[in-house]
């Protein structure tokens, strides 16, 4: 058999596995996965290294399907290349329930996936992400120990969201030589031909955001390797337009988007069976493909075990610490000295903002865990992001700490995950929380992936003031506090904050957002305790002796607002406590007699913040009060906008006497 014969084959048997396994689950995308078998082909059989019975070798290439709904072309890939748990069943099992065969790649669901993908752009900036972390952990370890790249397939819809606008100009400008996009240029999108709504010249605009760019014919298995061998040597990240027809093969829905995201159905199989003369059932590999790729699956091994015998003769110290960021393990010693710092808070008792108290609080962390690598979006000087002595990356020097992400807070975040995929480093970074927004859909993946990625998101409220209510967020506490295992910290104070930083850092498997205040607070956690009060997501802060007939519940800016009522209401005979509720998804994960403590059994029950009511009611319940936003805020000096929408002490004794007497 001919070199091209046999590239053929191990190609037809992906789009054979992707086009029977739609079949069979009666749903799916077998256009992506026929289109890009001889690009997937030529990759992982000549280029990725990677090794199938060890597939989480830290060193090992990655590869993204950013085109997340073209998945059977990575269970096949997986499957053929004889990663374990990618068994033949999985495949026939795909797109049912609890298999690992989901529709979109899931990460998690079995080695080889590197991320969850499916919302398109975003496994591009994913890319981006681990590419730039190879770059920071090669220059901490060395090229012995850390030297990878990252290929991503990315298709027309990756490339028209925006989010690759941002992840493809910051690549450009760090020079992440070692990141290899291959475009999926098919021209078909859902609604048909591409120039429907699509007159852009992808390679030009690669090449102007400082990519090396170029075309071929992505069914050309010679013109596939030229490219890529040629990427291999570039000191730009490389962009390969690879012009395909979807769903290759199909006889009449080839070219078309007809095989885009619906079964082929019975006879077109058949018609493309025949085309790719591919005579056998279906999910049936004959043994001489099975062969091929396994003997490709085997190259491998060898790169691994090589790179495994420079780890165990690297120097101990280096071996143990590389070992260690990899694993994700907190350095010895990182708890006492953020136990020791809070003990010197308590002691201080500064008036700072959040904002300069989470610096504050990154000035010990970051001394103490020297994998974090920050950022903020263009907002260094407010997010206070970048602590003490933290240098910043460049395109010519990543032993750096600090990034300047640039106004792209959603390439960032997509970045950020990828980051914390690769592994080695913990990534933080900030913006305005009202920007949360433009994080959005990357913070979701980061909440379904479960990966340690944390935001310091600063000017939390209207307490930001003049800026007026474009940058004011109101609902934004609510609709991150919507989003499955996210943590929402916000923090009243420098203790608070110490706390929720420490729990965001040893929170492995979550991403958290530091809800944090421009304005200045004062330290209400005056004594100091060796436990983490915000550890369990609502303590009370003061407590009364009697029986409270009021029971305040605050977080942040407004804890403040709630001891100034408690006094007014103490003044006028009526015993308070007041709650702090830094972490509402800390506070549901305690013990139900543990929650009816803090709820406690106060006649009236108050709940202050200056958002939205929404989430509040399984504290406060659906009678209880709520003194905060109802619409927008406005500019204006912040403690007049306070007063403006009744934001204040007396407005929240007020409430709570008039309740009483009504239940008098
Ligand atoms: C953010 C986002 N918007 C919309 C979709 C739904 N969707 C899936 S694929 C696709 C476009 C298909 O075109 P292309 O990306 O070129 O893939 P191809 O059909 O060539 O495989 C769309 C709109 C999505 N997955 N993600
Ligand atoms: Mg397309």
């Amino acid at each position: 058999m001919t070199e091209t014969n046999k590239h053929q084959r191990m190609a037809n048997a992906i789009r054979a596995l992707a086009m029977d396994a739609v079949q069979k689950a009666r749903s799916g995308h077998p256009g992506m996965p026929m289109g890009t078998a001889d690009i997937a082909t030529v990759l992982f059989t000549k280029f990725l290294r990677f090794d199938p019975t060890d597939p989480q070798w830290p060193d090992r290439d990655r590869f993204v399907l950013s085109a997340g709904h073209g998945s059977m072309l990575l269970y096949a890939l997986l499957h053929l290349l004889g990663v374990e748990e990618m068994t033949i069943e999985e495949l026939q099992n795909f797109r049912q329930t609890d298999s690992r065969t989901a529709g979109h790649p899931e990460y998690g669901h079995a080695p080889g996936i590197e991320t969850t993908t499916g919302p398109l752009g975003q496994g591009l900036a994913n890319a981006v992400g681990m590419a730039f972390a190879e770059k920071l952990m090669a220059d901490r370890f060395g090229s012995d120990l850390v030297d990878h790249r990252t290929y991503v397939i990315a298709s027309d819809g990756d490339l028209m969201e925006g989010i690759s606008h941002e992840a493809i100009s910051i690549a450009g400008h760090l020079k992440l030589s070692k990141l290899v996009v291959l475009f999926d240029d098919n021209g078909i999108s859902i609604d048909g031909p591409l120039s429907l709504s699509e007159s852009g010249d992808q390679v030009a605009r690669f090449r102007a955001a400082g990519w090396n760019a170029s075309r071929i014919d992505g069914h050309n298995p010679d013109e596939i390797a030229a490219a890529l061998e040629a990427a291999c040597t570039s000191d730009l990240p490389t962009m390969i337009a690879c012009r395909t027809e979807i769903g290759h093969g199909a006889p009449t829905k080839a070219g078309t988007s007809a095989s885009h995201g619906a079964p082929l159905g019975d006879e077109e199989i058949a018609g493309a069976r025949r085309a790719l003369d591919w005579t056998h059932e279906p999910f049936d590999i004959p043994a001489d493909v099975r062969d091929s790729w396994r003997i490709a699956g085997l190259r491998g091994a060898a790169t691994r075990k090589e790179w495994e015998a420079r780890l165990a003769a690297a120097d101990g110290e280096a071996r143990g610490e590389f070992q260690r960021r990899i694993r994700g393990d907190l350095p010895p010693g990182f708890a006492e000295a953020m136990d020791a710092y809070r003990k010197q808070l308590t002691a201080d008792q500064p008036n700072v903002a959040t904002r300069k108290a989470s610096e504050m609080a990154l000035d010990v962390i970051n001394e103490a865990v020297e994998e974090t690598i920050g950022g903020s979006a263009d907002l260094t000087g407010s997010n206070n992001t970048r602590s003490k002595g933290l240098r910043e990356v460049t395109p010519d020097d990543f032993s750096g700490r600090y990034v300047h992400w640039g106004v792209r807070e959603h390439g960032m975040a997509g970045a950020l995950n990828g980051m914390a995929l690769h592994g080695g480093l913990i990534p933080y970074s900030g913006t305005f929380l009202v920007f949360s927004d433009y994080c959005r859909p990357s913070l979701r993946l980061a909440a379904l992936m479960r990966q340690r990625v944390i935001y310091a998101m600063t000017h939390d409220s209207i307490g930001l003031g003049e800026d007026g209510p474009t940058h004011q967020p109101v609902e934004h506490l609510a609709a991150l506090r919507a989003i499955p295992n996210l943590l929402v910290f916000r923090p009243a104070d420098v203790v608070e904050t110490a706390e929720c930083w420490q729990l965001a850092l040893e929170t492995r498997d979550a991403p958290s957002v530091l809800a944090l205040t421009r304005q200045g607070l004062p330290t209400v956690r005056v004594e100091h305790t060796s436990d983490n009060l915000c550890a369990r997501g609502a303590y009370e802060l003061s407590p009364v002796d009697q029986d409270a007939e009021v029971s305040i519940f605050a977080t942040g800016s407004e804890i403040e607002i709630a001891l100034a009522a408690k006094a007014l209401l103490t003044e006028a005979g009526h015993p308070t406590r007041v709650v702090s509720v830094p972490c509402f998804e800390l506070f549901a994960a305690q013990s139900e007699d543990y929650r009816a403590g803090i709820i406690g059994s106060a006649p009236v029950r108050i709940a202050i913040e200056a958002a939205i009511r929404q989430g509040w009611d399984r504290i406060i319940g659906d009678e209880g009060l709520f003194i905060g936003m109802e619409g927008f805020g406005a500019s204006g000096p912040y403690k007049e906008l306070y007063e403006k929408f009744g934001i204040t002490a007396e407005a929240t004794a007020r409430a709570a006497v008039e309740r009483l007497e009504a239940l008098a």
